[in-house]
């Protein structure tokens, strides 16, 4: 558990703001995203998506961030509010929520990510710091920015963009890139139906993580400029990068497992999360005796807000039957009674009556599952009622009539599915 030494050089953190974009709405999340914007999701029994970046941020030794939202904020405003609300200006901290407010026209809603920033200059220029690190609030990983704005630093590039390498075919959602033997970008396309791949490995890519470093004073021309151009869609990843790329110096950071000063990673960790399917499994993932991301790394804390709650329960019920959780995360305030549950996660608050068997599941806070459901290969939406004797995952035909059924068998259950069932 030995941390490795921090550059002896103040750490350009210090002199860099965090700005998070969190306003997109994450459509293929289905419900999950019906009333909150996905970097509200919950993940991983106590924490909101949102939490990873932001965390990453704070670790990597980031005092100044700013969070732009748009989508249906509410949630994730009061996430926000209750549990990021201690970075302190009296100590040259700061902590901005800032929603599309319609500061500039009031015909206007943030246009792209690069709008989000730009709207909100004036702000961003009260912090005067050095350096601009653009995050996205949608993403599962951990990460140093100081390595990667020490690259910046070190190369004098304009921008400096996350990256790393996915299957080529799974490429056709990223900002593809090429680079020259000092990783200088030489060409990048926006989401390319095609993806190039990687010279002498033509199976992968290399893919935009949708992170950026930039000197402020460069992104602050480059925001004007772009937003003088009547062409431009206002978007990091479709005008300001390809723009950037062809006129001036873009670096590639590349993500790998060192990209975290921690002891515990054994692998590089990044999930978009973006499909019921893939958020189900990064969760479930979490059961594993050893998972690929570690949530119990006191190097590498994810910051979130936590709510008081007593421990969770595990009791007999009155006929005797044991409550009991093998290969499960189960969060404070949860009581298992009676039913047994594996391989699954429980959020805060989650209650399981007798006679219950719970398998493969994610089960968002409060929900309450009543006697005798037998459910399997889940993911239950927050407060959800289960009703008493509800069998999901043994007849595909009957979920799929009833619940958001993905290819690979997932069942998305909401209240309102349950209350057309017992409608
Ligand atoms: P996309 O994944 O398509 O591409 P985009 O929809 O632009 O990303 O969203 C990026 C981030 O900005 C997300 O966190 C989203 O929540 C947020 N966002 C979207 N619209 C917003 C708005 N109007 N206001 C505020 N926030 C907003 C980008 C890059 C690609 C890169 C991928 C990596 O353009 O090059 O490969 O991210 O995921
Ligand atoms: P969270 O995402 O914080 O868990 P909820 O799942 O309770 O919150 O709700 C998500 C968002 O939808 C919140 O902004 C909440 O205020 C709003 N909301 C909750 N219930 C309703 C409802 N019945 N009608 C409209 N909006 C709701």
């Amino acid at each position: 558990m030995t941390r490795q030494a921090l550059p002896m050089s103040a750490p350009l953190a210090r002199s860099a703001m965090a700005y998070v974009l969190a306003g997109g709405r994450g459509s293929r999340l289905m419900e999950l995203t019906d009333r909150r914007a996905k970097p509200a999701v919950y993940f991983g029994g106590k924490s909101r998506i949102i939490d990873f970046a932001l965390s990453n941020a704070l670790n990597s030794g980031i005092r100044r961030i700013g969070v732009a939202t748009q989508y249906k904020a509410h949630s994730l405003i009061r996430h926000l509010q209750r549990g990021w609300n201690f970075l302190r200006p009296e100590r040259n901290e700061s902590f901005d929520i800032l929603p599309a407010s319609q500061r500039i026209s009031e015909h206007q809603w943030y246009a792209g990510t690069a709008d989000a920033v730009y709207q909100n200059l004036d702000i961003i220029e009260t912090n005067t710091v050095e350096y601009m690190v653009i995050l996205a609030g949608d993403h599962i990983y951990k990460m140093d920015y100081e390595l990667m704005l020490q690259q910046h630093v070190d190369q004098k590039a304009d921008v400096t963009i996350g990256c790393l390498e996915v299957p080529r075919m799974e490429a056709t959602g990223f900002g593809v890139m090429h680079v020259d033997e000092k990783d200088q970008i030489i060409a990048f396309v926006e989401k390319p139906k095609d993806p190039p791949g990687i010279p002498g490995n033509p199976d992968m890519a290399l893919a935009s993580m949708g992170i950026y470093v930039f000197s402020m004073k460069f992104l602050e021309q480059e925001l004007i400029r772009d937003a003088n151009d009547p062409n431009s869609s206002r978007d990091f990843g479709k005008d300001i990068i390809p723009h950037i790329v062809k006129h001036g110096k873009a670096v590639a950071h590349r993500f790998t497992k060192s990209c975290v000063r921690s002891s515990h990673e054994n692998e590089a960790y990044w999930r978009d999360v973006g499909t019921v399917d893939a958020y189900w499994e990064a969760n479930i993932d979490l059961t594993d005796v050893v998972p690929a991301l570690d949530l119990y790394d006191q190097d590498w804390p994810i910051w979130t807000f936590s709510e008081l709650t007593p421990p969770a329960k595990f009791v007999h019920d009155t006929d005797g039957r044991r409550g009991q959780a093998v290969s499960s995360l189960v969060s404070g305030g949860c009581l298992v009674s009676g039913a047994s549950l594996r391989h699954s996660l429980l959020f805060t608050g989650v209650r399981i009556n007798s006679y219950s068997e719970v398998e493969n599941a994610v089960v968002l806070p409060y929900v309450n599952i009543a006697r005798s459901a037998r459910l399997k290969n889940v993911v239950i939406d927050r407060g959800v009622q289960i009703p008493e004797g509800l069998v999901v995952g043994e007849d595909p035909v009957l979920d799929d009539r009833r619940f958001r059924r993905t290819d690979k068998g997932i069942c998305l259950i909401t209240q309102p599915m349950i209350d057309r069932l017992t409608a």
